[in-house]
């Protein structure tokens, strides 16, 4: 075995592979205040994670989403994260109060 000569082969191709375009995953937040999600729509890449923070003062909210997934009754200063691995718009809304919707697109 031959390290000295298929080490350095090895490192740049992991130095290809970092900076060839895919970003790390980001976690990005939705602050649930005064009876909406902010921001209401969120534009975010495949892997990236969503954290949605209750920050109200004394009103408890939920999210929702289509497909079934959802959050615990989040009371102030609770938080529910969901990490988005697939393409496509994932509406939610909040169970308590209809009118509170939000959408997270993820854009491959
Ligand atoms: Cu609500």
């Amino acid at each position: 075995m031959n390290r000295i000569a298929f080490g350095p082969a090895l490192l740049l191709g992991f130095a290809a592979a970092l900076s060839g375009g895919t970003a790390p995953a980001e976690t990005v937040a939705v602050r649930i205040d005064k009876g909406a999600f902010e921001p209401a729509v969120i534009t975010i890449k495949p892997g990236d994670t969503v954290v949605w923070l209750n920050t109200e003062k004394r009103t408890s909210h939920d999210v929702v989403f289509e497909d079934g997934v959802r959050s615990e009754r989040l009371m102030p200063d609770d938080v529910f994260e969901r990490r988005f691995d697939t393409a496509g718009r994932h509406s939610y809304r909040c169970t308590p109060h209809p009118r509170m919707t939000g959408e997270v697109v993820v854009e491959p």
